[in-house]
């Protein structure tokens, strides 16, 4: 196994493999064997939602109880609890949502689930606290008023963003656009949907993105372009690295059992950066996957190992890919680096680029327009390192 660090959800290796249409395959895991298997197979960190790790309802002792089990596992292994997320949609009191519920008391109920899973937070160490509304969203487009539920969500990321500040806490809050699925729209569908409420928010420089590869691909939309998106916002806070074979239901698949060439351009650019340089993630390769519901126990953990089996091989493609003097001349053929230099000079003026005739009225634009850029050569070039 490399160095990079690789982390899981404790409800991806412990999904039962319960679905809409078909009972549980697998049994029940006890989070802290979890743990202790992830650690084994080279696993670097760990996340959870607090239902993953006590029942819903539970208080005191009986939840404390829980808690210990798994920081025990955790501090045995060495395994990080680096992010922890809120569960506000299985139980049937968030059917309309949680934060963005029609019913106020839901509303508050909710908010302070989250309140009290942000000191769990805390408490167990992670950076990261992810924020996936599943709930959030509408079957009906005359089920709410769709400005104020937008100013009930916005409500309620603020208020969780004021209290880690006001706690002192060392967690940012990163949230997960998802386009539906469980409901028929989820609000903040989209990277760029996300990145434009957070604009709205007072403490948004805590508030950033978990972007996932499966949701981004349901929408039709390019995951790599949006991770660009956020880095450029600087908003990358955290991933969920899956597979899904285009606009379909959320699939969970393993990280390359999908789109497999989207997945190489990911890896690419997270491990290998941008050909101009600029901003880097630097956050952990968390896998949100399932394993799929054929599996029995053997399956879970040679699903979990084939993540990262997965990512490592991209990963080691990748730098051969970029390190390829041939690529690198076809990135300078196809103007890459050129892309890197401003288009105006340093200072123009406006007085001097209108005057600037090589600009503009001396462009032959026939001449211009018949340049090859060479992508396709390009793109076969990254085939060849891929599958070559
Ligand atoms: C569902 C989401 C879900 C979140 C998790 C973390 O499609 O991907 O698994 O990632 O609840 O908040
Ligand atoms: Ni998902
Ligand atoms: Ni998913
Ligand atoms: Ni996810």
């Amino acid at each position: 196994m490399s160095d990079i660090k690789y982390s899981f959800g404790l409800w991806t290796v412990g999904w039962p493999a319960n679905d809409p249409f078909g009972t549980a395959t697998r049994p029940d895991l006890d989070p802290a064997d979890s743990i202790r298997k992830l650690a084994d197979l080279g696993a670097w960190g760990f996340t959870f939602h607090d239902n993953d790790v006590f029942p819903f309802g539970s208080e005191g002792a009986d939840r404390q109880k829980h808690i210990d089990s798994v920081k025990k596992a955790s501090e045995e292994t060495g395994l990080v609890c680096e992010m922890v997320t809120t569960n506000t949609f299985t139980h049937p009191i968030f059917k309309d949502g949680a934060f963005t519920s029609n019913n106020r008391e839901v509303r508050r109920y909710g908010l302070r689930k989250v309140l009290r899973n942000a000191d769990l937070a805390a408490e167990m160490g992670a950076s990261t606290f992810v924020m996936w509304g599943g709930r959030e969203g509408t079957e009906y487009d005359n089920s709410k008023d769709l400005h104020a539920a937008h100013a009930r969500y916005a409500e309620g990321i603020d208020t969780v963003a004021a209290y880690i500040k006001e706690k002192g806490y060392d967690l940012r809050i990163a949230l997960e656009p998802k386009p539906n699925e469980p409901r028929g729209d989820i609000f903040l569908p989209s990277i760029g949907h996300a990145i434009a409420l957070i604009d709205t928010l007072d403490h948004g420089d805590i508030v950033g993105l978990n972007p996932e590869t499966g949701h981004e691909q349901m929408a039709g939309l390019n995951y790599t372009h949006g991770l660009a998106l956020a880095l450029y916002a600087g908003k990358l806070f955290h991933i969920d690295l899956n597979g899904q074979h285009g606009p379909k239901y959320d699939q969970d698949l393993v990280f390359g059992h999908g789109d497999l060439l989207s997945a190489f351009f990911t890896v690419d650019m997270l491990e290998n950066g941008f050909p101009n340089g600029g901003p880097r993630y630097e956050g952990p390769r968390h896998f949100d996957y399932k394993p799929s519901r054929t599996e029995y126990l053997d399956g879970v953990w040679e699903s979990a190992k084939a993540n990262m089996e997965t990512y490592d091989m991209l990963a080691a493609k990748a730098k051969a890919y970029r390190e390829d003097p041939e690529v690198q001349q076809a990135f300078e053929h196809a103007g890459i680096f050129e892309l890197g230099q401003p288009t105006l000079a340093e200072g123009e003026s406006f007085e001097s680029f209108l005057a600037d005739t090589s600009a503009y009225e001396d462009v032959d634009v026939d001449a211009v327009a018949e340049r090859d850029y060479g992508l396709v050569r390009l793109h076969q070039l990254a085939l060849r390192h891929l599958i070559g």
